[in-house]
């Protein structure tokens, strides 16, 4: 098979298969990418809700990253839910010694609660993950919520995205990629990628329905597995937004309340 591309997620596990690194890995694998993990904790969760969890230790989580790291070699780096401010420091240092944002492209995705608002770390997290991961980060891909924790700025229309963007791309990362998928009165669906002189929008159709869970972790690894096949960051972030359309466009009900973005539509028909 030749070569084939490798890329890090460091994220959480969700037992119902939506979100985390379940998404990351099924998206990683449909973009053709080797899928690595670190994982950070794992959440007892179905559609109604995270219903408990348990955080991995920082230095299991550290030793993931480098035990792959040195051995199998990483394409690109991703984050998703990184549960505590002890588990950012391990994984600030651990991304040091594996040369992740250095050499090594690094998609910072501040995962700060799940779909349905429950917690995923807390102030001390939110500002360690600006200290510590933000100036290493390659893109940084917050939604609105994300935003307003990590700058203060309340976003509610397309003009104020360009000021948010400007703000975070001050906290040290090589690009901004702000998500407008909150923006729920606009017809439209375009995110905003700064790399601290241009602005590039990503066009999107807002899509109709109410089974989203997994789609900002499939955005992010979508860009990450672009990454690691050797593309530009305005075309990954241009290929993440064309997955993850597809993916909600795709989407499916399962569980009482919200179901999850496919990643199967990249299958052919008889195999979805
Ligand atoms: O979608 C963000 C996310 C990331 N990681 C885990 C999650 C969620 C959302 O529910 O549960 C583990």
């Amino acid at each position: 098979m030749g070569d084939v591309p490798s890329a890090l997620t460091i994220a959480g596990s969700d037992s119902g298969g939506a979100a985390g690194l379940q998404a990351d890995l099924r998206t990683f694998l449909t973009c053709g990418v080797h899928g690595l993990v670190a994982v950070t904790a794992v959440t007892v969760q179905n559609t109604l809700g995270v219903h408990d969890r348990s955080d991995l230790p920082p230095h299991i989580v550290a030793g993931q990253i480098e035990a792959v790291a040195a051995d199998m070699g990483v394409g690109a780096a991703k984050t998703g839910m990184l549960a505590s401010a002890e588990i950012i420091t391990a994984v600030a240092r651990a991304c040091d010694r594996a040369r992740i944002g250095t050499e090594i492209p690094f998609v910072v995705d501040p995962v700060a609660a799940s779909m349905h608002g429950h917690p995923l770390f807390d102030e001390a997290g939110m500002a360690a993950l600006r200290d510590l991961l933000l100036p290493r980060a390659t893109v940084v891909t917050p939604n609105l919520d994300e935003v307003r924790l990590l700058t203060g700025l309340t976003v509610t229309g397309r003009e104020q995205m360009h000021e948010a963007a400007v703000a975070l791309h001050a906290l040290g990362p090589r690009y901004v990629l702000v998500k407008s998928g909150h923006l729920r009165e606009d017809p439209e669906c375009v995110d905003l990628l700064y790399d601290g002189s241009t602005f590039l929008e990503l066009p999107g159709a807002r899509i109709d329905t109410p089974h989203t869970h997994g789609a900002g972790d499939s955005m992010a690894s979508a860009l990450t597995a672009g990454l690691a096949r050797g593309m530009s960051v305005p075309d990954a972030a241009r290929f993440g937004k064309w997955f993850v359309s597809n993916a909600v466009a795709h989407s499916y009900p399962m569980g009482a309340k919200v179901g999850p973005v496919s990643a199967f539509w990249r299958l052919a028909p008889e195999d979805r």
